[in-house]
C-alpha cells in the first residue's frame, strides 16, 4: 500500500517489495499522466466547516464495532462486563477485511444523500449501494442495523440492549444470518458468494431509471475477474437522458484472499490511465498511511479524519460531474461520449483492527481477509488482542444511546442515515 500524501500521485520507487510495501512505482510519466487525476485540494479545504466529521466517524465507529463483533461474539455485545472465552462463538466465519471501507462508502453514501435532502428542501435522490464484496456481510448488516432497516422487517431484532445482543449473536450462526449477503438481507437484489457481477447488474439497475443514482462498490480482487473487466465499458450504453446513472468505487484495499491485487500492485498514474481509458474521470481517494510506521500501514485517529474530508468532497465532486452530464443531455444539450466520474479508494485492508499477531501485520495486509484472530477463544494472546480491539471502539460510548428504546428508528449516532431507510437500497454480493 502507497504511503504518501493523499494528493500527490504516487510514483515512489520502492525496491523492496513484500506483502505490505507500496506498489512499485510504474515508468509513467507524472507530467503527463498525473494531469488526468482529478485534484480536489481547494475543494477539500474549503468544505471542511460544513462537513459532519463527527456524524461520519460516530457511524464508522458504530458499524466497525458491530461488524467485528458479529463475527467474534455470541454473548456480552456490548461488553457491559469484561470479556471472556466463553463469550466467543465456538465456529468463526466471517470477513473481517473488507468491513471498515464498505461501512465507510456507506456512511459517505447516506451522508450525500442526507445532505443533498437537506439542500433541496426535501427532495431525496434515489440511490442504491450496490456492493461485489458479499462476504462483507457484517459490514452491511450493521450498517442496515443502525439506520432501522433491519428492525423494520425483522422486528425479533429490536433497537434495544437486547436487540444488539440477538443480533450480534445472530451473524453466521444457527437460525441467523448467513456469513454472505442473501436474499434475505433487506434491499438485496442478488445473492452473494460470486465475484463479478456487481458492475454489471449496477448498470443494468439505472437503465431507463433516470432518477436513479447507484454506487457500485468493486472490490480490488473482484476487478480481475472477466465479468467486470468487460462491464466497465457499460457506461457507453447509457443515454443519460433516459437512464440513471452508476458511481463506481474502485476498493483497492491491496489484497484478496491471501496475495496482493493486481491494482494493489499499480501506482496512482497506472491506475489512472487505465481508468481514464476506459472513458472514466478518475478521483483517486487514498488513505494517508502514518510514515513512522515505517512500511506497515497503520490507522490512526487524524488520518481518519482527513480521508473522511477527502471521501465527502469526492462524493460532491461525483454527484456534481454525474448531474452535469444528465442536465446536458436532459436539456437537448448532450455532452459528447460523456466522462462519468470514477472514485478509486485506497484504504487499509481491516482497517482499525489488530496491527499486528506474533509479530506479522493484519491490518494493511492479506492476513485481514476473513477472521483475524482465528484462535481468539483458546490462545492467549489473540484474546488479549480481540479485547483490546474491541474496546478501541469504546463501545461504552456507542451505546449510551437512544439504542435502549425500543423503537425501531435509528439513534442519534448515525445522524444522517434515516434518508436511506425510506429510499431504495440495493445490496449485490458476490
Ligand atoms: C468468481 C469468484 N472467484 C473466486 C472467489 C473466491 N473469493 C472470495 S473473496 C475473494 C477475494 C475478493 O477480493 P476483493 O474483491 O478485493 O474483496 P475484499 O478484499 O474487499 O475482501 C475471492 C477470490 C469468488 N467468491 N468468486
Amino acid at each position: 500500500m502507497p504511503a504518501q500524501a493523499t494528493t500527490s500521485l504516487s510514483t515512489s520507487s520502492t525496491s523492496k517489495y513484500d506483502a505490505t510495501t507500496a506498489p512499485v512505482a510504474s515508468q509513467l510519466s507524472k507530467e503527463v499522466v498525473g494531469k488526468l487525476a482529478v485534484q480536489l485540494d481547494k475543494e477539500i479545504q474549503d468544505g471542511k466547516e460544513s462537513v459532519d466529521i463527527e456524524g461520519l466517524l460516530a457511524f464508522q465507529r458504530l458499524t466497525n464495532y458491530l461488524s467485528a463483533a458479529q463475527i467474534f461474539l455470541r454473548s456480552n455485545a456490548l461488553l457491559t462486563r469484561p470479556l471472556e472465552k466463553n463469550d466467543i462463538k465456538r465456529r468463526l466465519l466471517g470477513h473481517w477485511g473488507s468491513c471498515p471501507g464498505i461501512n465507510f462508502m456507506y456512511a459517505h453514501t447516506n451522508y450525500l444523500m442526507s445532505k443533498r435532502e437537506k439542500d433541496t428542501g426535501g427532495e431525496c435522490p434515489k440511490f442504491l449501494f450496490v456492493t461485489g464484496p458479499g462476504h462483507a456481510a457484517p459490514a452491511l448488516l450493521s450498517c442496515l442495523y443502525v439506520e432501522g432497516s433491519i428492525t423494520r422487517l425483522y422486528p425479533q431484532y429490536p433497537m434495544s440492549v437486547q436487540g444488539v445482543e440477538k443480533f450480534v449473536r445472530a451473524f453466521s450462526f444457527p437460525g441467523g444470518w448467513p456469513s454472505h449477503v442473501n436474499a434475505e438481507t433487506p434491499g438485496s437484489i442478488h445473492e452473494g458468494g460470486e465475484l463479478g457481477y456487481a458492475l454489471a447488474v449496477s448498470y443494468g439497475s439505472v437503465m431507463d431509471n433516470p432518477d436513479l443514482i447507484t454506487v457500485c462498490v468493486v472490490g480490488d480482487g473482484e476487478s480481475e475477474t472477466g465479468p467486470t473487466a468487460t462491464a466497465w465499458h457499460s457506461h457507453k450504453y447509457v443515454d443519460p437522458k433516459e437512464s440513471g446513472a452508476v458511481l463506481p468505487i474502485l476498493h483497492v484495499n491491496g489484497f484478496k484472499i491471501g496475495e496482493r491485487t493486481i491494482p494493489g500492485t499499480m501506482d496512482d498514474l497506472e491506475l489512472t490511465a487505465l481508468y481514464t481509458g476506459y472513458g472514466y474521470q478518475v478521483r483517486i481517494v487514498e488513505y494517508d498511511f502514518a510514515p513512522s510506521k515505517e512500511s506497515v500501514p497503520s490507522s490512526d485517529h487524524e488520518h481518519d479524519v482527513e480521508i473522511n474530508y477527502n471521501m465527502a468532497a469526492s462524493m460532491e465532486w461525483a454527484y456534481s460531474e454525474i448531474r452535469k452530464i444528465q442536465d446536458a443531455a436532459r436539456s437537448g444539450k448532450p455532452i459528447d461520449k460523456p466522462r462519468w466520474p470514477i472514485l478509486i479508494l485506497r484504504t487499509p485492508k481491516g482497517w482499525t483492527g489488530p496491527k499486528k499477531l506474533s509479530g506479522n501485520p493484519i491490518e494493511g495486509s492479506w492476513r485481514a481477509h476473513q477472521v483475524p484472530l482465528p484462535a481468539a477463544a483458546s490462545d492467549d494472546e489473540q484474546f488479549k488482542l480481540l479485547e483490546e480491539w474491541l474496546k478501541e471502539y469504546k463501545p461504552e460510548e456507542l451505546f449510551d444511546l437512544k439504542i435502549t428504546s425500543a423503537d425501531s428508528r435509528a439513534h442519534d449516532a448515525t445522524h444522517k442515515s434515516e434518508a436511506l431507510i425510506d429510499s431504495t437500497v440495493g445490496v449485490l454480493a458476490e
